[in-house]
């Protein structure tokens, strides 16, 4: 660090006055006999004793790691990491024939054949942005989350009662899938993704440098079987996602609306825009036929100057990103990035701007000066807001009603208080605050940048996310958490919405496949084969475990045949996992409690090889071992 970096530093520390102090503090014996009593019951709450639970879920994203990680909220454990695209060495995720198929069917033909050409079944990379539950009447119902893969384009969904990604779909027609959002009402439904980056509707190399060719593309998938139900073009790339609790429209701010292609074309205007999606007359326009078929997706036409009821096109300064519906209903709040306001769409005024052709502009009813580099802004549920400025390094908490007023010409002023954090904001996130029942207690704050709030670990450093203590209007930064790269967004769930099982139920899906195989076969799962299947020089092998044993102590195959291993875990017990890892063969997986996996592979090491369990599963779990032999070619 500079000198000069230094400085700024120990200034800007000297100035967080009471809440770094608190923070600090907090940690310390001198600190607790200094804490206010409202800072202690705050303190009680998200400091657990051993053994305690959490009184909310965290779903949060991992960024470029391209995993989903569940965490205890406020103690901010992290609980889980479950891979969705990204490969996973412990849970052999990106390796099973279970995950594989589910990371594959979703894709375009067009892709496999890519893919294959690399010698590749899939992308085993992604970018993980957006987690969000499924809704039933404008609260999450526990069933779904559903995410974004900016990288790959794709978006997946997660099964609440396992906790595994069940479903992968790479969207048609789209570039880098970003913002992301489940219907609310009346259920999702509806899961509403951008395409961030524009591009030639025809992508086929011959279009390279004229923009009037390129388009983007807003995406509705099906929540409930993952195909893209239809797609709209749209003028301008897309960002972030947002929809209403009436079930009537969904919106997408967009920081491009020049439609550049590079840094100064795209930030050339002080006004970008809000495209309004009306579902209704998608719907109908759908069914009237007015649509392009493409790559077997339904696009209709939503363009700026195209005049259809499907999208009208917000003027709103300057280069908006995050967009989120209050729990109020009624009040959607855009944000400005370039420009230091938040706009305040009213969604009750959106009906006029179909019916009418009134004034685009007339759905904004505020527009607060807030600070600089407003990014998100999440809800406490009594009509406050609470804004990320990324460049000023804050979090502001302001009033709605108030804002209007002022945009009304009274004499008010909307903020209410800021908070420092520690650095750089971008997403921030209450307890149910994107739902009707935001509860206005925890607001977390995913800061960018960590610097100095932790020992120093080389160049990379962690992100630093903040707990802060919203019951009262001075808010309170209780708690540093540092994360690896990079979570972008989280949600907050009340734990009881969330139920997941203990142990899987044998009649499960994931392992369908292989089922049929067994039956095949003429095997039981749950009985496992004496001896390998033979088939050609393919070569099934049918074992159960149960601890601290596998059902085959050894099998043979001969090099060169394709193996495929199925393991069917037989013990019907919380938290008894096993794994299956293959030595020097790079194969390894998971098998919960009651579930069957698979790996295949090709024997072409020939010897003797173990394979051992790879979950410390009972006393005797090093013993948990077995061999396989490869007889070499020719013997
Ligand atoms: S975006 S930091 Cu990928 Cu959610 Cu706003
Ligand atoms: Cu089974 Cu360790």
């Amino acid at each position: 660090m500079s000198d000069n970096e230094n400085k700024l530093n120990i200034t800007r520390r000297g100035m967080l006055g009471a809440t770094a102090t608190g923070a600090v503090l907090a940690g310390t014996g001198l600190g607790s006999t200094l804490m206010s009593a409202r800072e202690a019951s705050a303190a009680a709450k998200y400091n657990l004793e051993p053994g305690e639970l959490d009184e909310y879920y965290g779903f949060w994203s991992s960024g470029q790691t391209g995993e989903l990680r569940i965490l205890g909220f406020p103690s901010m454990r992290e609980l889980m990491r479950v891979p969705v695209f990204n490969r996973c060495s412990a849970t052999g995720w990106g390796q099973t024939n279970e995950s594989l198929k589910i990371m594959t069917d979703g894709l375009l033909p067009e892709t496999k054949e890519f893919l294959a050409k690399r010698g590749l079944k899939t992308y085993d990379n992604g970018d993980l942005h957006h987690p969000h539950m499924s809704f039933t009447d404008g609260t999450y119902d526990g069933r779904y989350l559903f995410m974004n893969d900016k990288a790959n384009t794709r978006v997946a969904r997660v099964r609440c009662d396992v906790m595994k990604c069940d479903k992968i779909t790479e969207i048609p027609n789209a570039k880098a899938i970003h913002g992301l959002r489940p219907q609310k009402f009346p259920r999702t439904g509806y899961v509403f993704a951008n395409g961030e980056d524009e591009t030639p509707l025809v992508n086929d190399g011959t279009v390279l440098d004229d923009p009037s060719q390129y388009v983007n593309i807003f995406t509705a998938l099906d929540g409930d079987t993952m195909e893209v139900a239809w797609q709209v073009i749209v003028s301008g790339n897309l960002d972030n996602t947002d929809c209403d609790y009436q079930g009537k429209y969904a919106y997408s701010t967009s920081y491009n609306s020049e439609m550049g292609m590079n840094l100064a074309e795209m930030t050339e205007n002080e006004l970008d825009h809000v495209v309004v999606f009306n579902l209704a007359e998608i719907e109908k326009g759908i069914e009237a036929g007015d649509y392009q078929e493409l790559k077997g997706v339904k696009v209709l036409d939503g363009r700026k100057g195209q005049n259809k009821k499907y999208t009208r096109y917000i003027p709103i300064p300057n280069s908006p990103h995050g967009i989120n519906t209050a729990p109020d209903g009624k009040h959607v709040c855009i944000n400005g990035k370039l420009s230091p306001t938040v706009s305040i769409m009213d969604v009750t005024k959106l009906d006029a701007l179909f019916e009418s052709d009134a004034d685009p502009r007339s759905c904004i009813v505020g527009e607060p000066q807030l600070g600089l580099g407003p990014l998100h802004t999440a809800y406490d549920g009594q009509g406050n807001a609470f804004t990320t400025l990324f460049l000023d390094s804050q979090v502001v908490k302001w009033n709605i009603d108030k804002a209007i007023k002022a945009y009304n010409g009274e004499d008010v002023d909307p903020i209410i208080s800021k908070v420092d954090v520690h650095y750089q904001p971008g997403h921030n996130s209450t307890s149910m605050g994107e739902t009707k029942d935001a509860d206005g207690k925890w607001l977390i704050s995913m800061n960018k940048f960590s610097k100095d709030r932790f020992l120093n670990v080389g160049p990379l450093k962690p992100e630093n996310e903040q707990l802060i203590d919203i019951s009262s209007d001075e808010m309170k930064v209780v708690h540093d958490g540092p994360t690896f790269a990079e979570p972008h967004d989280s949600i907050i769930v009340r734990s009881d919405i969330v139920n997941p099982v203990n142990v899987w139920d044998r009649n499960d899906v994931t392992w369908e496949d292989a089922r049929k195989q067994a039956e095949a076969d003429g095997i039981d799962l749950e009985e496992g084969a004496e001896e390998p299947i033979r088939d050609g020089n393919k070569v099934r092998v049918y074992m159960t475990s149960q601890a601290p044993t596998f059902s085959l102590e050894k099998f043979t195959v001969k090099q060169g045949d394709e193996v495929t291993v199925y393991i069917t875990n037989l013990d019907d017990v919380d938290d008894v996992t096993h794994g299956f890892c293959l030595g020097n063969y790079g194969i390894a997986m998971e098998i919960g409690p009651m579930a069957t996996a698979s790996v295949t592979f090709t024997a072409d090491r020939p010897g003797v090889h173990w394979f051992y369990c790879q979950w410390f599963c009972h006393a005797l779990h090093m013993e948990m071992r077995g061999r396989m032999l490869v007889e070499p070619q020719g013997a």
